[in-house]
């Protein structure tokens, strides 16, 4: 239905859906097999997009391969093709490690804040990386270049990274359905670095709400130290996006089959509608109240009984009148977790039916099973209140379901502020599900809301949840995908090609006196936490010598450094100097001179400024130059540190309007020096009266920007590091700065 998904698709590429189950499940009769779609949220928006998009869907059958024979596999595999899906065939003892391990034994309470129940086991682990191997096997089988990938979910959190490593021209999109914890939370996983780095394969991540975004960031930025730049986070190669994109279901879907059965004669109503009709007969006043959720103790389950018994004990008036539903899916049965949450809620059930149950009257009615959709919507039909209050979840669709499911726009939604959905939700009654007498309040206002209250909180909610279905979320991420595709474009229009870098060589080649401008830090060598250590290394020694050697360079370091590391770590080679971004130079074989007369009277005004930062920054410290100053904060924490480096330039703004001083950001430093002296003002110096037939200049940061503006035209100039520049062209890292310019001396 590409019409509902509304995306502006020029070229036709094709998407394909990777997730750890299929969208259908495979029966094996004798030796018939039968296909029968899945009716979940996400089988249901996605289909809409593989098929449109002539992609295939990778994931698991559901059958143990243990199970099959060769022949089996051939036959499940063509059976298959017809819904252009490609089965990931996984043992019984994968299944075991993979999934009930380390998905949903690791990573489903970290992520859900139930880090008590964390089996810390490395065999899961192992078998983790085995299983999203496969999968990214699998999903390379099918893939050629151009193609999208849209990867779901907890259990494949390592395929991007093995699917970009392998095909870097596919483009893909990452989506998490269930929370990402804080930082404090995922920092005590032993394989948290592995996990991030497997999601930064993606171009694309989504998440169901800003919240999780924002804790993913802040781990990428503890963990990895990625620059994070409004939603855009700074790989070395590459620049990859996170946003919130919060599910939507089918909403037609539910409302339209709520309408159906409403409409239904009497006679012709199931079972179920009719026992619920029958209880409301019994008196006009009684009232309904709703929840769904799989067994999990994420769900709150307990909380939620706790909570109506304390409602039931607070306003008698309601006993014999209101009745909950409580439909528990039975999950994960096995697991000594489940079972004990199993027999906790089986305990507070009976208690409150015990304390407050009558002959003809029932206060839970517990279901602990699945029921068909069609029940499913009754149920949502004919509750006067859903109460849905995990203590986290990642949206939770059922809160959505209701809503939609209401057509005469009555009822009320009760939510756990814990749960994503509570974001869209802000006509709903809100509620902290640890709080349980606050629960109790929120159903005593629920029951006793007035009709038009009911209908116009109810006509909001459903305009948004109907307006933001399954399709349009699905859209908006695919159109995000492309967007990133051409933010990436964009940032590596002038990534140097092949074809370019034949053009700089001939160029250089070709010329007889060239001038060499090269940048030391984050150009010639990569950053050290401490920059007393970042000293040159023997390749880079040689490779300056290869270049020195060659009659017609002169090559001139220019550096935000001191004269006395430029000079101890670079005196030996025939090169210029350039020290403290343009305030000393010195040439080959000459004494250090002063480009131009200045002071550092002002530096006691500054000092004492910087001091109090390195005190509120632990991990900072201040470099002493001649004539600067210079405040790093490369150790401090990385969120703490780009604080207070927006408060510092803040306060020193103000302090220098009356000094001829300038403020210099670099990476990870903020320098504040004399004005009017820049590396442009310095390299240009070099140049006069002397006619160079090839400047070449390359440099990482924003100082480096003076000399990309300012040299000659004719300058090739190259920005190390894929961000916005004045420069020609770029290259990504230092490792490409030295390919580069060993390829030119040799
Ligand atoms: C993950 C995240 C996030 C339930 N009982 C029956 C039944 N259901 C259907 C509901 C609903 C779905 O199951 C449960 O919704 P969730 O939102 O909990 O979805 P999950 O896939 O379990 O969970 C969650 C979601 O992904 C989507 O991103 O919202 O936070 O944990 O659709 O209707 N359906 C039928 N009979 C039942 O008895 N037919």
């Amino acid at each position: 239905m590409k019409s509902e998904i509304e995306i502006n698709e020029n070229i036709m590429s094709k998407i394909h859906i990777v997730s750890n189950r299929l969208p259908v499940s495979i029966e094996k009769n004798e030796d018939e097999l039968k296909l029968t779609p899945s009716v979940g949220g996400l089988a249901t928006g996605m289909r809409s997009i593989y098929k449109e998009f002539g992609g295939k869907w990778i994931g698991w059958s559901g059958i143990e391969s243990d199970d099959l024979t060769g022949d089996d596999i051939k036959k499940i595999d063509k059976k298959l093709e017809e819904e252009s899906c490609l089965a990931v065939q996984l043992t019984k003892e994968e299944i075991n490690l993979y999934y009930e391990g380390f998905s949903n034994n690791v990573i489903w309470p970290l992520f859900h804040y139930f880090a008590q129940f964390i089996v810390y086991n490395s065999d899961y682990w192992d078998a983790y990386k085995e299983v999203n191997k496969k999968f990214a096997d699998k999903t390379m089988e099918t893939l050629e270049d151009g193609d999208t990938i849209w990867i779901h979910d907890y259990q494949l959190l390592l395929v991007p990274a093995l699917i970009k490593e392998k095909k870097p021209g596919v483009t893909i999109g990452f989506f998490l359905h269930i929370p990402f914890p804080s930082f404090e939370v995922f920092r005590t996983l032993p394989w948290r670095k592995e996990l991030i780095q497997g999601m930064l394969g993606a171009d694309l991540i989504g998440f169901h709400t800003y919240d999780y975004e924002r804790h993913f960031f802040s781990s990428v930025r503890r963990l990895l130290g990625y620059e994070i730049s409004f939603n855009q986070i700074h790989l070395e190669d590459r620049i990859i996006m996170a946003d919130a994109f919060p599910m939507g279901i089918d909403y037609k879907k539910f409302s339209s089959k709520a309408s159906e059965l409403f409409q239904k004669t009497h006679q012709e109503k199931s079972e179920l509608h009719r026992e619920l009709e029958k209880y409301f007969l019994v008196s006009p006043e009684r009232k309904l109240i709703l929840s769904i959720d799989r067994l999990d103790y994420s769900k709150g389950i307990p909380n939620r009984l706790r909570a109506f018994e304390i409602f039931l004990d607070r306003h008698p008036e309601f006993r014999n009148k209101v009745t909950l539903i409580m439909l528990v899916v039975p999950s994960r049965g096995e697991v000594e977790q489940y079972k004990l949450l199993k027999s906790e809620v089986d305990g507070l059930v009976g208690r409150i039916n015990g304390k407050f149950g009558g002959v003809n009257y029932t206060p839970v009615w517990y279901f602990y099973r699945s029921l068909p959709f069609d029940n499913l919507i009754e149920l949502y039909g004919l509750s006067d209140v859903a109460l849905v209050t995990p203590v986290r979840d990642g949206m939770n669709l059922v809160a959505k379901e209701y809503i939609a499911s209401r057509v005469n726009q009555t009822g009320v939604m009760i939510i756990s502020e814990m749960a994503g959905v509570s974001k869209e939700m802000g006509e709903a009654i809100l509620i902290n599900p640890n709080n349980e007498p606050e629960i109790a309040d929120a159903i005593f206002q629920a029951l006793t809301m007035p009709l038009q209250e009911q209908r116009d909180r109810m006509s909001l909610l459903q305009k948004r949840i109907g307006r933001y279905d399954v399709f349009k979320w699905a859209g908006e991420f695919i159109k995000a995908l492309r967007k990133v595709e051409g933010i990436q474009q964009k940032f590596l229009a002038k990534l140097i090609t092949p074809s370019v870098r034949k053009e700089i060589v001939s160029q250089y080649q070709k010329a007889k006196k060239r001038a060499l401008f090269l940048d030391y830090d984050g150009t010639l060598v990569g950053f050290k936490n401490d920059p007393k250590t970042a000293n040159p290394d023997e390749a880079l020694h040689t490779l300056l010598s290869n270049l020195e050697n060659d009659k017609r360079n002169t090559i001139t370091i220019i550096s935000g450094r001191d004269r006395d590391t430029l000079e101890n770590w670079l005196g030996n080679h025939k090169v210029n100097l350039i020290g403290e971004h343009g305030v000393w130079l010195k040439n080959i074989g000459e004494d250090w001179q002063m480009i131009d007369s200045i002071n550092s009277d002002w530096k006691p005004l500054i000092r004492p400024i910087l001091e109090t930062y390195v005190d509120r920054t632990p991990g900072s410290f201040i470099e002493e130059k001649n004539y600067s100053l210079v405040w790093h904060y490369r150790k401090s924490e990385p969120d703490q540190g780009d604080l207070r480096a927006n408060e510092l330039k803040d306060e020193l703004r103000n302090m220098i309007a009356n000094h001829n001083l300038e403020i210099m950001e670099g990476n990870k430093v903020i320098e504040v020096k004399t004005g009017g002296i820049n590396k442009g003002i310095a390299a240009n110096r070099f140049l006069k009266d002397q006619d160079f037939d090839c400047i070449l200049a390359m440099g990482d940061d924003w100082t480096d920007e003076y000399m990309f503006r300012e040299l000659p035209e004719s300058a090739i100039t190259i920005k190390v590091g894929l961000k916005n520049t004045a420069a020609d062209y770029k290259v990504e890292s230092v490792s490409s700065v030295r390919l580069l310019l060993k390829t030119l001396a040799e």
